[in-house]
């Protein structure tokens, strides 16, 4: 197997772009990637602030170090979700990957800070832990980029995830999600821009992109992933990519390119009018927001605590 670019011996073989890379020529690759969706959606401009939401997984290390390759000024934030031994390592792996490069790693613990953690918002909430728990990431990315004066929020969605959310948008026509299914959001409101910079490579490569590099993250998936639709749709779509390499791509850049501007009309939710939360200040639509409106119910209650896996 050789490097497309040097002919040298090859580490890594993309099926979609048809080629095979030496280590120097995948990382170089990647930034590419990287660099081309920032530009395709103006997700930043030069000497902006940005926030990474870090887990310690691959996906958000991988974009933290990327977006630092490419000359722009990241400061990382990890949100402690009390998710039991999953939360502790991924915590350890985030904070070694900042101290290791002198980078800024601001940290939240929800337990600590907020009074409750995901796993006792579940059960209080009788819903997928995901739901408090996307929730309460929301809250406090935003929250903390306001504080900090941050320009823009980055999270590390990749390929494979923003595919299956579109597919199963597109399952049920979900026109308002579709209308809103950009790797950018506006700023707006007091929110800050939201950017979805690994939408161009896909969950293998940023583990690649790990391995070759040096990156260590958490390998473990989170324990209460469980009952998330977006798993079975990665299946599905991972399938399909086995029998035609990079229809998983096509599927997610069409999108963007030609299936979006048909949807645009359909983002409903005529600007209503915003107020400040009585609770916390942030914008709101209702009395208290969502997130302190969670907190209201959970906070005092027993905790909730997951086991260790063995
Ligand atoms: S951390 Fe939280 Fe994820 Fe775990 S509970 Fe769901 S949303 S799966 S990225
Ligand atoms: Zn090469
Ligand atoms: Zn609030």
């Amino acid at each position: 197997m050789k490097c497309r670019v040097c002919r040298g011996e090859a580490v890594i073989d993309v099926r979609r772009h048809n080629a095979n890379f030496c280590v120097e020529h995948f990382v170089e690759q990647c930034e590419r990637q990287v660099a081309k969706a920032i530009d395709a959606f103006s997700m930043l401009a030069p000497g902006e602030r940005v926030l990474v939401a870090v887990s310690g997984g691959k996906d958000s290390l991988a974009l933290w170090d990327l977006l630092i390759r490419l000359g722009h000024r990241a400061e990382g934030l990890y949100l402690g979700l009390g998710i039991g031994e999953y939360s502790d390592v991924s915590g350890d792996y985030a904070r070694r990957f900042a101290t290791e490069r002198g980078l800024v790693l601001h940290e939240v613990d929800l337990r600590r800070d907020y009074g409750y953690d995901v796993p006792t918002a579940a059960a209080a909430t009788r819903r997928v832990p995901c739901s408090a728990c996307g929730l309460s990431k929301r809250h406090l990315f935003d929250e903390v980029a306001r504080q900090g004066d941050f320009d823009v929020v980055a999270t590390g969605h990749n390929l494979d995830d923003e595919a299956a959310v579109l597919f199963g948008n597109v399952l049920r026509w979900q026109t308002e999600y579709l209308a809103r299914q950009l790797p950018v959001l506006p700023a707006g409101n007091g929110f800050p821009r939201k950017v979805k910079p690994l939408v161009r490579l896909s969950e293998r490569e940023t583990a690649a992109y790990c391995v070759v590099t040096g990156i260590d993250y958490q390998v473990d998936e989170c324990p209460m992933a469980e009952g998330n639709r977006h798993l079975g749709y990665k299946d599905v779509l991972n399938d399909l990519e086995a029998r035609s390499p990079g229809s998983k791509a096509a599927f997610l850049a069409s999108f963007f390119s030609r299936g979006h501007e048909f949807f645009r009309d359909a983002a409903g939710g005529e600007q209503e009018t915003l107020h400040r939360c009585a609770e916390c200040g942030s914008p709101t639509t209702g009395e208290v927001c969502a997130f302190c409106a969670l907190r209201a119910r959970v906070v005092g209650d027993t905790p909730v605590t997951i086991g260790r896996k063995d």
